[in-house]
């Protein structure tokens, strides 16, 4: 499938990914609500209607962390069919431009953490296969099936 047509992949919901680097640092947050709740996760969230999913990265980290991304770099899509159904279709994306205090709020509870030192296992099955990827610069595009948590095939492609 091209890059194409996975953007227009038909889904139940659409949600943006941020993650906010500084040297070799980044942004990630203890999701205390919504999908994923308990997990580790890079701040984002669902897009609103008329929103860019620039605006909604941005918009979701402002309100989850208290950091503002001001330039941001789209890193790919991702497609998620969970066994119940639903399917999701995630947008990550990378900020080198922020501004804000970080704050902890309802919706999570911010932290840095070295980028050589993340907690993939306390964050959702697919993560380790993209993330470092992505934070070294590249995009990544494919689809993922879970049964709830578990992960249980993946067609990633790295470019
Ligand atoms: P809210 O409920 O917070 O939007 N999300 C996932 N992120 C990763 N890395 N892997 C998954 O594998 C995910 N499924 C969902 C996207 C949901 C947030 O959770 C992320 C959104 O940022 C299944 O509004």
């Amino acid at each position: 499938m091209t890059k194409n047509n996975l953007h227009n992949w038909p889904c139940d919901l659409i949600a943006t990914l941020m993650f906010c680097v500084e040297e070799d640092r980044v942004l990630l947050i203890h999701k205390k609500r919504g999908l994923g709740a308990g997990k580790i996760n890079g701040p984002g969230g669902k897009l609103e209607p008329g929103e860019s999913l620039m605006a909604c990265a941005c918009r979701e980290t402002a309100e989850e962390t208290g950091i503002v991304g001001t330039k941001a770099r789209a890193a790919g899509v991702l497609c998620f069919t969970f066994r119940d159904g639903l399917r999701l279709r995630v947008h990550p994306f990378v900020c080198q431009e922020f501004s804000g205090v970080m704050q902890e709020t309802e919706e999570a509870r911010p932290f840095w953490q070295p980028i050589n030192q993340i907690p993939f296992e306390k964050m959702w099955a697919d993560d380790r296969l993209w993330l470092p990827h992505v934070l070294a610069g590249g995009q990544v595009e494919g689809h993922c099936l879970f049964d709830g948590d578990q992960l249980l095939e993946h067609s990633l492609s790295l470019c």
